[in-house]
């Protein structure tokens, strides 16, 4: 194995990193103990080749982004998540709803993803949201509809007694494709409980995406990072997730969110751009089954993202136009970024840029 690693050209002087690279190599699975030695590793060099060369192996030079719409149909939620900066009540100043022909309007027939999340509204009904979705459908039946954490479908169930079958059922009958990875956070019980007092508990967050896999909605997973989480909590998301890709193979994407700290201020410590790099690189090597790593430019700003997909991360997000929820969190990324500047960061990055639609499907190689 030392000549392989020879051959990779990727010896270290950490011993501990070699030892894991041994296994990355031959395809062993990594362990608690090596997330935990990788997260330690000061050798942040051979840690992003290391997760390169996983990358590569998954899905080679190429690096995905796609043209969609960040919409938020309202702010205002009954939950008060001490690290959201987003969620208002319903008489506060900044507080809005959108009607549906204000959804409609902002969505144009360019767009190939519409990624729909929004606060837990204290009195819409769910038909609501079925008559938002239908709409956007039939307005644009190839557009996919990316939408509703498994946080709001909980909610569906604790406001209005629809179990999550039912809901997840009548969303996708109503045009739903798949669903984003939003509401995991931390699933530690102890973070749970500092943080997300009244939202639902990790285990439930993992049962939700179970059962809209099983009906064929294919989602994505996060983690909240940054913030009050340990190392170990970390690594054991990370596992935790694993384990439940395992069981369904339904998760198409990680995105590691970096916790903005905003007005909510729970550290005075926030994540740097090593810690993102080390985030990014430790999701691509212990996700061994999971498909795709973003590199999520609206948290980590377009430099950081723009490294990260030497780090291990093969997808660049989208082009959102408006972000809200990062941004109401005092997020320095622009709201938007136009195709153009997409494909630039990835050229730039020496990777081949990927066009796709919300299901990984390519539209368009950039490979001139
Ligand atoms: O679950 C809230 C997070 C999430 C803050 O699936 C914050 O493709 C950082 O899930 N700092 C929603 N994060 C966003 C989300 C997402 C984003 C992009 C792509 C995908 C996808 C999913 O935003 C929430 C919460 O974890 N959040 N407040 C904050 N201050």
């Amino acid at each position: 194995m030392g000549n392989l690693l020879e051959i990779e050209n990727i010896i270290s002087s950490d011993k501990k990193l070699n030892k894991i690279a041994e296994k990355v190599i031959s395809n062993q699975r990594l362990s608690f103990e090596d997330g935990i030695d990788l997260f330690e590793t000061e050798d942040i060099y051979t840690l992003g080749k290391l997760a390169d060369i996983k990358k590569r192996e998954i899905s080679g030079d190429k690096v995905f982004f796609v043209l969609n719409r960040h919409v938020n149909p309202t702010n205002i939620c009954v939950l008060s998540c001490s690290f959201c900066d987003f969620a208002k009540k319903k008489d506060d100043e900044d507080a809005y709803e959108m009607t549906v022909e204000e959804i409609l309007e902002s969505i144009d027939d360019e767009m190939h993803e519409v990624h729909m999340v929004g606060g837990h509204h204290p009195t819409w009904k769910f038909e609501y949201y079925e008559e938002i979705v239908r709409s956007i459908r039939d307005k644009h039946p190839n557009l996919h509809i990316k939408g509703f954490t498994a946080a709001e479908i909980d909610y569906f169930h604790r406001r209005w007694k629809i179990d999550p079958e039912e809901s997840l059922a009548r969303l996708k009958e109503a045009g739903l494709t798949s669903m984003p990875g939003g509401g995991a956070e931390v699933f530690s019980p102890r973070v749970h409980k500092m943080l997300l007092p009244g939202k639902s508990k990790a285990s439930r967050w993992q049962e939700i995406h179970k059962i809209a896999h099983k009906q064929g909605i294919k989602s994505n997973c996060t983690m909240l990072y940054g913030h009050i989480e340990t190392i170990e909590e970390r690594v054991d998301h990370f596992i935790q997730l694993r384990d439940l890709q395992d069981e369904t193979n339904g998760f198409l994407a990680f995105i590691p969110l970096q916790y903005q700290t905003g007005t909510t201020q729970l550290t005075d410590k926030p994540a740097t751009p090593l810690d993102d790099l080390k985030m990014i690189s430790l999701a691509r090597l212990m996700l061994d089954n999971i498909s795709h790593i973003k590199s999520y430019w609206v948290t980590i700003g377009e430099q950081t993202a723009s490294i990260g997909l030497n780090f291990g991360a093969d997808d660049l997000d989208g082009t959102i136009v408006k972000e809200n929820i990062m941004h109401a969190a005092k997020a320095n990324s622009p709201g938007g970024l136009a195709r153009e500047k997409m494909i630039y960061l990835i050229k730039e990055a020496r990777k081949i840029p990927v066009e796709r639609d919300a299901l990984y499907n390519e539209i368009k190689v950039y490979d001139d």
